[in-house]
């Protein structure tokens, strides 16, 4: 059983459309916790993150927004997170995903610390792989897997403490990747398993891979999943919809790999704008997926709506 430690990041300043603040409540109403607990885990609700004080940092770029508010957001969250990982398993409700900017400097902290490797999945339709220099929407929430990957144009963030290799990050469910984005990962060696994998592999394959590695390694996973990973048609309350997602089924089976991996160490759960939902049919189906995460079988669920 595991210790679960829920952490609202209620941010919203990483993208344009208002709402993704609402997204730690929603998890809440859709019943997070008691879904984990039922589960048999233990759950540990830390309320949520507050930002650090706002500065005036600026940067180059003149399309980036809302730069001092997600300086402050990443560090806020990056201790937050390493704070949490010795005491169990960090489930950050998101917020859009620039939270994951302090998340995954957060796990890389607590990895230095315990001498272990850190891996990444990267669940989403966009590789999210510009930096504060590249991005032309001026939107942060597409720049943590540059961050984490220690590329030039973050200035003026903290350096990622450890560069994550490119071999240890596996993005999944990718369909939407901006030119300098593309260029970029060029030199990279991150396994992309675009949609076209996934329709000719299926998931099994492609992730029974990269766990092996992990595993070999002893590493700390940590999976980000956003919301637009999943089609719109069964998750519509998110701002960046991208037709050709994954199925409910295709996502669930994902989750029930990880959860039979038992190598999963934290979890950002990202993008959910409650704003945009229909009678909170996408915040029931992450909770939903989170249950298969932690050790739900699809067999055993009441049959539901969705
Ligand atoms: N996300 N590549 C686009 C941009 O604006 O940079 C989309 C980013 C989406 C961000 O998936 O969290
Ligand atoms: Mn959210
Ligand atoms: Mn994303
Ligand atoms: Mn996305």
């Amino acid at each position: 059983m595991t210790h679960c430690i829920l952490l609202g990041a209620p941010v919203d300043e990483g993208q344009r459309r208002p709402g993704c603040l609402m997204g730690p409540a929603a998890y809440r109403t859709a019943g997070l916790a008691a879904t984990l607990a039922a589960l048999g885990h233990s759950v540990e609700d830390r309320g949520d993150v507050a930002p650090d004080p706002i500065g005036q940092q600026s940067c180059a770029n003149p399309a980036v927004h809302h730069l001092p508010e997600t300086l402050a957001w990443t560090g806020a969250l990056r201790r937050a997170t390493a704070a949490a990982l010795p005491h169990g398993m960090p489930i950050i409700m998101g917020g859009d995903h620039s939270l994951a900017l302090g998340t995954l400097a957060g796990v890389a902290d607590h990895a230095a610390q315990a001498g272990r490797a850190q891996f990444v999945i990267w669940l989403d339709a966009h590789s999210d792989f510009h930096t504060v220099a590249s991005t032309t929407s001026g939107n942060l929430h597409g720049t943590p897997m540059a961050y984490a990957s220690g590329l030039p144009g973050f200035d003026p963030f903290p350096p990622f403490p450890a560069p994550i290799p490119g071999e240890n990050i596996c993005m999944f469910g990718i369909r939407s990747v901006d030119p300098a984005e593309h260029a970029a990962m060029q030199d990279t060696e991150i396994t992309v398993n675009d949609m076209r994998v996934l329709d000719e592999q299926g998931v099994v394959a492609p992730l029974r891979g990269f766990l092996d590695r992990v595993r070999a390694a002893d590493g700390l996973l940590h999976v980000s999943l956003d919301v637009d990973f999943l089609d719109p048609s069964i998750a519509p309350a998110v701002g960046t919809t991208v037709p050709g997602g994954t199925t409910f089924r295709e996502a669930h089976l994902v989750m029930e790999l990880l959860h039979e991996s038992g190598l999963v160490t934290s979890l950002d759960l990202v993008e959910l704008n409650p704003f945009l939902d229909e009678r909170g049919r996408t915040a029931r189906l992450m909770v939903e997926l989170v249950g298969s995460l932690m050790g739900r079988k699809v067999f055993d669920r009441p049959t539901r709506s969705f």
